[in-house]
């Protein structure tokens, strides 16, 4: 029987590490999967593999994998045809459009979309025609803040400096956990073993964290925070800076860093212990160590991104990398050049052109705070949201008060969701149209080769072919803009498939024909393991996109959220907090539903200081009740001195035995959603992203 070896880039995470995968013609012809391996070849990930990419073969012969079109008809499903189904959709669309308005229709677009670039070649192919500013995606409960904060200091959303980690001497990490995730928003396959060669280059890893996670455990120096409080942490040590006159000169042209300077000059190291709950002395021994290294990189990611003072707090870090010389500056932070720029769509500069109805929480690039996506569907009223499209999205387990969304799909006129399973969002769906299975398209990293650590660029072939009829997600959106715009009679531009495009694309980029490279498809095409385009270099005072291509050191905007930051109450060291947790064998609410990736020791559990149990009369293992302001679950408890005192985590993504899912696996682990716990109205008021991290509990046997 024919093997064939196929080269592949992993799309599960950020990592984007290259696989080798080996195939198998059957005597029946159909071909199967015979391993999937870490690809040595590939010059970026050098080999590196994690257990997620080896479950790529479950996704593909999955039986609960969807593989045609399923009509909801009372809480049973029936397969119908694509064009039927495209047919339906725009009738019913059309029509609530007509009645109601346009921002009567809204859409969700989930993780994976940024993952598989046809979706995000195509999706405003279909999205476009709805003309619906109801546009709402996983950024909001996410990297929200990173974007604001670059359109605010650099002129653009997406010009987001990266850690030069291959070069630095000293990597300051706050709320990420790398050695889980793989790394995000830094691009950064076999990240322990990068970590690890900082440490053998003489340099240094210091992780901020309320839990002792598995980056702090590798790291040189770990830090507990009082969850939610890393805004008052940076202060202190940028105020260290400023006041020990630790600072070091930066190449940039730069305005208001003496405003900067003055706005937190009260925000000394000592007064901000008491809320970060770091020792004053401890903060100022950072700052100093932080300026002292030649090479240093600030890095923040979900962790303090998802907190009330989140924009503040990424704020934060960029004048930390700044005011110590590191911005633009190898072995500091630098802007990846890839070769299909990001920054060429206008979709990162724009913020707060319009705001959500109910709680007027502002647009960015298009697009409202999820958290607000339950309320737009149960305020009666003109402009409420009345249908729902989603993509590759699971908003009821992954946004905060699920339930309250649960309750929102269910009163809606009509949902489609674009995927592949019937999970605990989609169930409520009138219409399910599955896309094809990952390796059966082709791929490029349009997304997470623009924030890697260094320039790459990689094209793959599909690895094995679509069944007859099936249909990619960006043909999907095609059969969907043709059957819609007939309905409201307009005419529709026509397309090209994706490959056309990125070819089109990374002819005009800086590696493009007007370059040395020449890089094209074809060349792509020719080097299946991947093109590097070397290290990270200085470019920022090129790119940048702000009046005077100067650095904005002092956005007006954030210095407004000052004062909401001085009035908060001081923390309350009773309260319980909860954080989330990530493990390298799940991806965020799916991939639980392949045996090699849920077996082993369970990973659900609520961790809790030994002091707070004993506090509580609790024992390790016990069920318990946890309850916040929006609701309450039960789950088993386990003694951990990893979390500090008053810090319980709780992995988010799981509670998948809910009503009329189809995901057998899945539903049959045990854990509860996290999202059940976190609060709606809780957000970091500046950029409307949700907090998800440092939610108030009560724990309580069940
Ligand atoms: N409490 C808490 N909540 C969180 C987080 C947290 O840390 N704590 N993390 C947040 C973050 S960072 C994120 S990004 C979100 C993620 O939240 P979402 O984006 O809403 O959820 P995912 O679990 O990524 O959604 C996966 C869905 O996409 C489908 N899918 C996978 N690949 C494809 C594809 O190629 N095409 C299509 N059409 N569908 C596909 C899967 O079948 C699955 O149903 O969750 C957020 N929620
Ligand atoms: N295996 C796996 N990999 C993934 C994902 C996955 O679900 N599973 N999801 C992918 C996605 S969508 C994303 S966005 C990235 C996220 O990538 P990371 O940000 O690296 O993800 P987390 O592992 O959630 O790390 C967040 C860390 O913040 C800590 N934390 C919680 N609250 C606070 C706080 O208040 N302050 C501080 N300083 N720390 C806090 C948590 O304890 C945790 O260790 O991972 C991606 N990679
Ligand atoms: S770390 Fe794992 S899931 Fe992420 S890209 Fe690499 S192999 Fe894929
Ligand atoms: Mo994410």
């Amino acid at each position: 029987m024919t093997k064939t070896l196929h080269h592949r880039a992993c799309h599960l995470c950020e990592a984007i590490c290259g696989l080798t995968i080996e195939t198998e013609m059957q005597l029946d012809g159909s071909t199967q999967i015979r391993s999937i391996k870490g690809d040595p070849q590939d010059s970026f990930s050098r080999g590196h593999i994690c257990p997620k990419a080896v479950a790529l073969q479950d996704i593909q012969n999955d039986p609960d994998r969807l593989r045609q079109p399923m009509r909801r008809v009372g809480s049973e499903w029936q397969a119908i045809e694509w064009e039927e189904a495209f047919a339906l959709v725009a009738e019913r669309l059309s029509a609530i459009q007509a009645r109601h308005g346009h921002n009567a229709v809204a859409t969700y677009q989930g993780n994976p979309s940024v993952h598989n670039y046809g979706l995000m070649t195509h999706s405003n192919y279909f999205f476009g025609l709805l003309k619906t500013r109801s546009r709402f995606s996983a950024t909001s409960v996410d990297q929200l803040p990173h974007h604001l904060v670059s359109l605010q200091m650099y002129g653009h959303g997406m010009l987001l400096p990266i850690c030069d980690i291959d070069h630095t001497d000293f990597m300051l990490i706050l709320g990420g956990n790398p050695l889980a995730s793989n790394g995000s928003i830094m691009t950064v396959p076999d990240v322990e073993k990068r970590l690890k060669a900082i440490q053998a280059r003489g340099g240094k890893v210091v992780v901020v964290d309320p839990r002792r996670s598995e980056t702090a455990v590798i790291a040189d120096q770990h830090v507990f925070v009082r969850p939610g409080q890393d805004a008052a942490l940076l202060f202190g040590l940028l105020n260290t800076l400023f006041e020990e006159d630790l600072g070091r000169a930066s190449h940039l042209s730069v305005v208001g860093l003496d405003e900067a300077r003055q706005a937190i000059a009260g925000f000394t190291a000592e007064a901000m212990s008491v809320r970060c709950a770091v020792p004053a002395e401890q903060i100022r021994q950072l700052a100093r160590a932080f300026a002292a290294a030649d090479k240093a990189v600030c890095y923040g990611r979900m962790g303090v991104s998802t907190q009330a003072f989140g924009t503040l707090c990424h704020w934060l870090i960029q004048l930390i990398n700044l005011v110590t010389g590191n911005l633009d500056r190898e072995g500091g932070a630098l802007c990846t050049e890839a070769a299909i720029d990001l920054m060429a769509s206008n979709s990162g500069t724009h913020f707060n052109r319009w705001q959500s109805r109910v709680s007027g929480l502002p647009e960015y690039a298009g697009e409202l705070p999820v958290a607000a996506l339950a309320e737009e569907m149960l305020s009666e009223g003109e402009g409420q949201i009345r249908a729902l499209v989603t993509v590759a999205g699971n908003p009821v387990l992954s946004t905060p008060n699920g339930r309250q969304l649960e309750q929102a799909l269910d009163g809606l006129q009509f949902m489609l969701s674009i995927d592949f399973y019937i999970n605990e969002t989609t169930r409520y769906a009138d219409l399910i149209l599955p896309p094809t299975a990952p390796l059966e398209h082709d791929h490029y990293d349009m997304t997470f080769n623009s924030f890697a650590v260094r320039n790459v660029s990689r094209f793959n072939q599909p690895v094995l072919e679509k069944s007859a009829g099936a249909l990619h997600d960006w043909e999907i959106f095609v059969g969907l803009a043709k059957a819609f715009a007939g309905k409201i009679g307009v005419a529709l531009k026509p397309t090209l498939p994706p490959a056309q495009l990125i070819d089109a694309g990374l002819r005009r980029g800086r590696y493009g024909d007007k370059s040395e490279q020449q890089l094209s498809l074809s060349t792509l095409l020719e080097h299946p393991h991947g093109i590097d385009l070397g290290a990270l270099k200085p470019n920022l005072a090129e790119r940048l996109l702000t009046p005077g291509q100067q650095v904005q050191a002092a956005p007006a905007l954030l210095l407004s959220d000052l004062p909401r930051f001085v009035a908060q109450p001081l923390p309350d060291a009773d309260e319980l907090l909860l954080i989330g947790r990530r493990h390298v064998r799940s991806n965020n609410s799916w991939m639980h539903n392949y045996q090699r990736l849920v077996k082993g020791k369970p990973r659900h559990q609520l961790l809790m200081n030994p002091e707070d149990l004993a506090r509580r009369g609790l024992v390790d293992g016990q069920r318990v009740r946890v309850r916040s302001r929006v609701g309450a679950l039960e789950v088993e408890v386990a003694g951990s001195d990893e979390v500090m005192a008053g810090v319980v985590s709780l992995p988010h993504g799981w509670g998948h035995a809910r009503p009329g899912v189809r995901i057998a696996i899945a539903s049959a682990q045990p854990g509860a959603s996290a999202n059940d716990l976190t609060d709606e109205r809780e957000l970091d008021a500046l950029s409307g992203n949700a907090v998800l991290n440092g939610v108030p509990v009560e724990v309580c046997a069940a």
